[in-house]
């Protein structure tokens, strides 16, 4: 398990807070879970009408080389309900690599670190509660400066309903 990779998770169809966690616990074997944020619900982003998210960010280490880690996390999202819809649309569960070490790759579909995760109050508030000092490897800042710079407005931790 000698690589570092941060997971953004996301959920706003069906029983949001069973996705996240059915996703976290179908992560191994393949992967070992080290961190995982709180619990977010967050305004959608992209397309506003449609149900509000619930987010979180793991940190996990794993031996998966970057393609087969995408693509098994393809076949988890699958295999947890995920059904095409279009961009930035409802899902059931949404897993995105965020970093992979400090790794750089624009090879779509995989492009490490996610293009737009610095733009996203969704993935900086919780990656900031788990790696606040963690660098982006291209833009150079870290995740408590990248926060400074987006709207956070309506995403509170999730205490259930
Ligand atoms: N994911 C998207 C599009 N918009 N908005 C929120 N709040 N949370 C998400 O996870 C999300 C989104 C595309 O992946
Ligand atoms: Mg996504
Ligand atoms: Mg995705």
């Amino acid at each position: 398990m000698d690589h570092i990779v941060y997971l953004a998770l996301g959920s706003n169809i069906g029983n949001r807070l069973s996705n996240l966690k059915n996703a976290i616990s179908n992560l191994p074997p393949q992967m070992e879970v080290k961190k995982k944020s709180p619990v977010y619900e967050t305004p959608p982003w992209g397309y506003a009408d449609q149900p509000p998210f619930l987010n979180q960010v793991v940190l996990v280490e794993t031996y998966m080389e970057p393609e087969n880690l995408l693509s098994h996390l393809k076949r988890l999202e699958s295999a947890l309900g995920r059904e095409p819809s279009f961009e930035n649309g409802p899902r059931v569960i949404d897993i995105d690599v965020l970093f992979y070490d400090d790794v750089i790759l624009n090879t779509p579909p995989l492009i490490i670190p996610h293009p737009r995760l610095h733009h996203r109050g969704f993935v900086l508030v919780p990656l900031n509660d788990i790696a606040p000092d963690l660098v982006h490897p291209t833009l150079g800042k870290t995740i408590s400066e990248l926060l400074l710079d987006v709207d956070r407005l309506n995403i509170n931790e999730y205490k259930g309903k």
